[in-house]
């Protein structure tokens, strides 16, 4: 019998109806084997699974819950919003209120354009960056995730990485062709990029510390180089924040490395949970925007009201905790028990963390872009995986994926997932 057979059976029967039974497929556990849990209620740094059991949650939902989960403060400004309806479909304060707040977590951010999800912010920062240049061509660095649309699913990270298919079926060579992958951390491979392609790109997206294919911060001053070249050849340089954004620092990476991009996508911890993305940056640029000048992008739900209400009481708890040494130290807590373990049982670890993201690999060597993150123990990191969920802990489902940590990990929580964690190591 299982031990789980409420989700046994859920899996069952949503398997009959939903492709692979899930509607996002990292959460299918294809890559560490077994079937997935359904999660019937989140609070603080636990889920309640279907069947009753309480894990720790590494997860954090993806990103978004870096106050863990259902917090008060949220939970309590969602319900006040929904005494007033659930969307309108004309402007509502809330679209102001969090655009004001958005422009004062980040500087480069002149103007900003909300929609519901990081795919969307994306797309559209890239639809507008062509638009503005009248260029055609894009780089991006391969194992960065920047969402599913077609221009971006090219040597994906993420899900594409971790299903073994980042070049998605079903995007027209056409459009492939007009992305250029490079490798992450490599400044002589974008300068060579631009050099082969003189006034034909027109943008650079990345993710500025790279979350999808684990986590790899960029080397010192890749990111200046990134910024000078693209300043230098009218490229449009956008940051994709939508995990680093407010996580990393107040300001995500770029206040972190005080680098100033054209445009940042931002989403999941301004969503509160629920969904929202947004994009934005010089004002010169976003003014190409429909209605205001000739690039089009729109969104029923955009600007929610149930959305925003909860992504401001989330900005606003975290202008009033500012708890990134918190989050740091949580992080660093964790990675040293990882490496204690790992050191004690021989086994070769690399734990890369900032703040509150940060990824084990299985991997002799430091991981500095996709290809040294595929020399990592994916096998090792799947029997680790189910170790640390036997023990009550719940990590990304992938050996590329980032975890996150939250503000309600202090505490009981972080010191129950770092036995687990140890006794999983030196039980591989
Ligand atoms: P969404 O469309 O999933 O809201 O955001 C896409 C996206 C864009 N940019 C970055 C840097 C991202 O990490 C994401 C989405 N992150 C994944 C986790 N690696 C979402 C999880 C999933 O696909 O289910």
């Amino acid at each position: 019998m299982s031990s789980s057979p409420v989700s046994t059976d859920l899996f069952a029967r949503a398997q009959r109806l939903i492709p692979g039974g899930v509607n996002s497929p990292v959460r299918a556990f294809r890559s560490v084997g077994g079937a997935p849990f359904f999660t019937r209620s989140a609070r603080g740094a636990t889920l309640t699974t279907a069947d009753g059991r309480e894990l720790i949650d590494f997860v954090c939902t993806w990103g978004p819950a870096i106050h863990g989960h259902n917090h008060p403060v949220i939970k309590a400004a969602l319900l006040a919003a929904l005494e007033h309806g659930t969307s309108f479909g004309t402007p509502n304060p809330y679209e102001v209120e969090m655009a004001e707040l958005i422009v004062s977590f980040f500087p480069s951010i002149q103007k900003v354009r909300m929609c519901s999800s990081g795919t969307e912010a994306t797309m559209s920062a890239i639809r507008l960056a062509r638009g503005f240049t009248g260029r055609d061509k894009i780089i991006k660095f391969a194992g960065c995730y920047h969402g599913h649309s077609d221009s971006l699913l090219v040597s994906a990270g993420s899900g594409a990485l971790t299903h073994g298919h980042p070049d998605s079926a079903g995007v027209p060579a056409a459009f492939a062709r007009e992305t250029v992958v490079l490798p992450f951390n490599d400044p002589a491979a974008l300068d060579a990029a631009f050099a082969a392609n003189p006034g034909r790109i027109a943008a650079v997206i990345l993710e500025p510390y790279i979350g999808n294919v684990g986590f790899i911060p960029a080397a010192p001053g890749y990111l200046a180089h990134l910024r000078a070249v693209t300043a230098r050849e009218g490229a449009v340089l956008i940051f994709d924040e939508v995990m680093t954004g407010f996580r990393l620092a107040r300001g995500g990476v770029q206040e972190l490395e005080n680098i100033v991009p054209d445009l940042t996508c931002l989403g999941k911890i301004i969503g509160g949970g629920l969904p929202v993305g947004a994009f934005g940056g010089r004002a010169e640029i976003m003014d190409h925007l429909a209605p205001l000048g000739p690039v089009y992008q729109a969104g029923t739900l955009s600007g929610n009201p149930l959305a925003l209400a909860a992504g401001i009481a989330q900005l606003r708890l975290l202008d009033e905790l500012r708890p990134y040494a918190r989050l740091d130290a949580l992080g660093r807590q964790v990675c040293a028990a990882a490496t204690a373990a790992a050191t004690a049982k021989g086994i070769p670890l690399q734990a890369q963390q900032r703040g509150s993201m940060f990824s084990l690999f299985f991997n002799p060597d430091p991981v500095v872009d996709m290809a040294t993150a595929l020399a990592s123990d994916a096998k090792l990191f799947a029997r680790f995986f189910r170790a640390c969920l036997d023990g009550g802990v719940y990590l990304p489902p992938s050996a590329y994926e980032a975890w996150f940590l939250s503000t309600a990990h202090e505490g009981p929580a972080i010191e129950r997932a770092c036995t687990v964690i140890d006794t999983a190591i030196r039980g591989l």
